[in-house]
């Protein structure tokens, strides 16, 4: 058959108009964007992360190419909250507290013992505490924070020395805690020997011993198989943890309106999946660590919040974040000192 240009042409354009719907070629997506987080592939983030991306490219029909990044695969937090500030990652999910390194104000939604209960963890950070800490985000940095914050749960203290009880036993204690300000403040209050590690670091530091303790919530303990590393688990819920899932503002601003509703759409309706998957899993991994070996016990609240209360811990806070935004927190959480 004489190829001539007019027919090559003519079957080009053809192929072209079946391939969004064909499967003839891979269409190159308009705008492929990078989403990176810390946490192991098989935690909820990584599930729900997933699905949303898959979501995303079928609803923007293959426009957007939202890559997932799990488990440190573009660095540690440090060097993805870099990377998000300067662009060169377009989302991040981050604890409130470690982007407190950049946006102080954020760490609010991590006061130790505030929250009673998810009821009140979801009326704060959906109402106007979270609103506030949104505000002051996409204030002072390039950065913006989708409305719904994703769940990390009550953060537990586990050790390979000894079951953490009363405050005392953390004296002295090498305990990680994650690169935050917020977290130093509140286990030099405990009297602890306290170690920011961040969590790309953290199996390895409890394995060569460099730190003999850690906190986080059941989910990650079981997900990133700390209880490998970790006897003890005391169930401490010293303080309620969330991420943000931040976005670098020109990024998103490259995006049409259609595809940046689309994008906001799905973020915000992965995390409200994200944070029922967590909160079963946190409510039901007990068993299968202790089945794994780990010694369980409970730890009385009163006795560590009278810690920090004596060791001006809240006070000092109280004057760090001001009288306004502490009190659009004690609106949710009641009287705290
Ligand atoms: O670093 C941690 O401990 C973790 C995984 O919980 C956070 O991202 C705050």
């Amino acid at each position: 058959m004489n190829i001539t240009r007019r027919n090559l042409l003519a079957g080009a354009s053809a192929t072209a108009l079946a391939a969004p719907f064909g499967t003839a070629f891979a269409q190159k997506a308009e705008f492929t964007v990078k989403y990176g987080n810390n946490l192991p592939v098989t935690h909820p983030m990584n599930i729900r992360a997933a699905e949303m991306a898959a979501k995303i490219k079928e609803e923007s029909k293959g426009r957007i190419d939202f890559q997932v990044y799990p488990n440190n695969q573009l660095g540690n937090d440090t060097d993805m909250l870099s990377q998000v500030r300067s662009g060169a990652l377009d989302y991040f999910t981050l604890s409130p507290l470690i982007l407190g390194t950049l946006v102080p104000a954020a760490q609010i939604s991590g006061v130790g013992f505030a929250f009673k209960d998810y009821t009140q963890v979801w009326a704060a950070m959906d109402g106007d505490l979270g609103a506030h800490v949104r505000k002051q985000i996409a204030g002072s940095s390039t950065l913006f924070a989708f409305e719904k914050i994703w769940d990390n749960g009550y953060r537990q203290m586990t050790s390979s020395t000894r079951a953490i009880t009363k405050p005392e036993d953390l004296k002295g204690m090498k305990i990680r805690i994650p690169p935050s300000p917020f977290w130093v403040s509140m286990f030099k209050a405990f009297e602890a020997s306290p170690a920011t590690i961040n969590f790309a670091e953290v199996y390895s530091s409890l394995q060569t011993k460099v730190v003999d303790a850690q906190e986080n919530p059941l989910a990650i303990i079981a997900t990133a198989k700390l209880n490998e590393v970790q006897k003890f688990c005391s169930m401490t819920n010293h303080m309620w943890d969330g991420f943000w899932f931040l976005g670098n503002k020109k990024s998103f601003e490259r995006l049409p309106a259609d595809l940046q509703a689309i994008v906001t759409r799905n973020v915000n309706a992965a995390g409200l999946n994200q944070r029922a998957d967590v909160k079963t899993l946190n409510d039901n991994l007990q068993a299968d660590l202790k089945g794994k070996g780990m010694v369980f016990n409970n730890a009385e609240a009163e006795p560590f919040r009278a810690k920090l209360r004596s060791a001006g811990f809240y006070a000092d806070w109280h004057k760090k974040f001001g009288d306004e935004a502490w009190a659009v927190l004690e609106k949710y959480t009641g009287k705290l000192v």
